[in-house]
């Protein structure tokens, strides 16, 4: 929405104030793979790695804002961690214990960032994890559409502030991520992060806030999931699963999962993947076509 509607991400000042956010991704993912090592039991090759990561135990995720610049020093050495097989052996196990699925990219280019002429690309930005913690109302125009829309933050501790906080809402626009299927909840290990979603999908669909709302459904993260089905099986989530390990059957399997829980609602589901501009670009266009412009019109706003 930032890039197609807002500002886009391209101005200095969304930019600079990026820089912290940056590094607030590098120093989790970091943190959390050396949490990782302790509890696989796997050591670092190198004494040198173990010294940064003892460093890196010792500091706040938020340590660095965005006025300061990550030390080059600390940067080399965080990329020499990454590279440590120990650590290279605990990241493919990521699925097991929530690493943000764009680790790679903050742990491939720490080194660049604590440049002092870097600034964060879209890349950088949209890669960010940023875990919704208050309820954001972002405003927005559609030609010539003023849109409100209400983002709220997905995890357990967040969902008690908003089940009870709308009353004019016209769509539900609920994301979740196909390639989770395999992976655990990061605020509980022993879930799975496909059922969550699916319980939690449930629990919006019968809040008697949402009770008649059409919803629109995003099949996220579709480029994840089309390199992940082919070596992931499907069973991890879904043991009834009898389709090919292809793109196309897994992913209308996941949609028809959601869209049987209720077979009188309006649920107009979407394959989207949110980090690609253009297609989310596509995306909202046919959001536009077949949905809000005929709805609205009903709703007597267009
Ligand atoms: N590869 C890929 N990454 C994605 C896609 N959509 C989102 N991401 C990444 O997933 C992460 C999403 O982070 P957030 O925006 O914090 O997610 P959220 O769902 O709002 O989380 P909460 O606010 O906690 O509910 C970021 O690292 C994004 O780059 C996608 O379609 N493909
Ligand atoms: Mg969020």
């Amino acid at each position: 929405m930032q890039m197609l509607y807002l500002q886009g991400t391209q101005t200095r000042e969304t930019q600079a104030r990026y820089v912290g956010v940056v590094y607030f991704n590098v120093l989790r993912v970091a943190r959390t793979l050396i949490a990782a090592c302790q509890r696989y039991k796997v050591s670092f090759s190198d004494p040198a790695v173990a010294k940064t990561a003892a460093q890196l135990w010792k500091m706040e995720e938020g340590s660095f804002s965005h006025t300061e610049r990550l030390p080059q020093s600390l940067a080399r050495g965080i990329y020499r961690l990454w590279q440590d097989p120990g650590v290279q052996e605990v990241f493919r196990l990521s699925h097991a214990y929530a690493l943000q699925e764009s680790a790679d990219h903050f742990m491939d280019n720490v080194v660049s960032f604590s440049e002092p002429s870097w600034m964060p690309t879209p890349e950088d930005i949209l890669l960010c994890r940023v875990v919704t913690t208050e309820i954001k109302e972002i405003e927005f125009q559609m030609d010539g559409t003023n849109l409100k829309m209400i983002d709220v933050g997905g995890q357990r501790s967040e969902r008690r502030k908003y089940l009870h906080c709308f009353t004019e809402v016209d769509f539900v626009l609920y994301v979740c991520a196909l390639s989770d299927y395999d992976r655990v909840l990061g605020e509980d290990h022993s879930q799975n992060a496909m059922a969550e979603a699916l319980m939690l999908y449930q629990e919006i669909l019968d809040s008697r806030w949402f009770r008649d709302k059409p919803v629109i459904l995003f099949l996220n993260k579709a480029d994840i999931m089309a390199v992940k089905i082919k070596h992931v099986p499907m069973a991890t989530a879904f043991p009834e699963y009898r389709g090919p390990a292809s793109f196309q059957p897994a992913t209308m399997y996941i949609k028809d999962r959601f869209v049987d829980m209720s077979p009188q609602r309006l649920v107009y589901p979407f394959v989207t993947t949110a980090t690609d501009t253009s297609n989310v670009k596509k995306v909202f266009e046919c959001v536009k076509d077949q949905i809000l412009r005929g709805n609205m019109s009903r709703f007597g706003l267009v």
